[in-house]
């Protein structure tokens, strides 16, 4: 899978060279590469960002740079996304069906946002995060980036998905480590029988409940009842 980023703040994306993310691009199994929008400006200032047509507080991105920008990665096989407030609630299952894509290309918007003729142009995925809003695009496109790698076969070790949340339509069950009691409090006796089917049924239960209690909206469709 190959990742293109398109940014007016490359170095927002730091966090990249760390971590799981960066191991997997040493490894090959993903490739990501950053481009300054600014470097595609034909302005003699560099300028990127213009008044909308219409008025309005703020200031646009131009059309120009990002147009030239994302013309120089793209191929028949490329995927355009552009994070945005006002896009398509981003899910597990659309990180899913991204990890799939063999090339992603990400805009990262600034200022009030671009012109809507570059999604017209490109076919572009609008996804929003999450009903909030934040002051650029480079956020949300690493929190993308970030989650859908992790459905990429060889980013993450065997086994690691199968149970986390969202992996079943529940949230992960509880989970503690040693010691024993900490603070007067116990780990559930179940935990350490060394009885896998009473585990097994121990964290099918527990997800339930966590799930009731903090995303009741996702035992809407009834499944989960018991
Ligand atoms: Cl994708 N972008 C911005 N700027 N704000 C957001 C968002 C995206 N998703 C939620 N808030």
């Amino acid at each position: 899978m190959k990742i293109d980023i398109l940014t007016l703040f490359p170095e927002s994306f730091a966090p990249f060279r760390e971590s799981i993310i960066s191991r997997a691009q040493k490894a090959g199994t993903i490739e990501i590469n950053i481009t300054n929008i600014r470097d595609f400006s034909r302005d003699k200032h560099k300028k990127c960002d213009d008044a909308p047509f219409g008025g309005g507080a703020g200031m646009l991105m131009s059309v120009q740079p990002i147009y030239d920008a994302v013309k120089s990665v793209l191929t028949k096989n490329s995927k355009v996304i552009f994070p945005t407030p006002a896009g398509k609630v981003y899910t597990s299952k659309i990180a899913q069906n991204l990890a799939k894509q063999e090339h992603l290309i990400f805009i990262c918007g600034h200022y009030e946002g671009i012109d809507e003729r570059l999604i017209q142009l490109f076919d572009a995925e609008e996804l929003s995060i999450g009903d909030y809003v934040l002051t650029g695009g480079e956020i949300p496109a690493m929190v993308i980036v970030d989650s859908l790698l992790r459905f990429v076969p060889g980013v993450l070790s065997e086994g690691s998905l199968s149970e986390e949340s969202f992996s079943n339509g529940l949230l992960e069950y509880p989970q503690y480590t040693r010691p024993q009691v900490f603070e007067g409090l116990a780990v559930p006796e179940v935990l350490v029988s060394g009885n896998h089917a009473e585990i097994a049924k121990w964290r099918k239960q527990a997800s339930i409940e966590k799930t009731k209690k903090n995303r009741p909206d996702l035992l809407k469709g009834g499944e989960h009842e018991d």
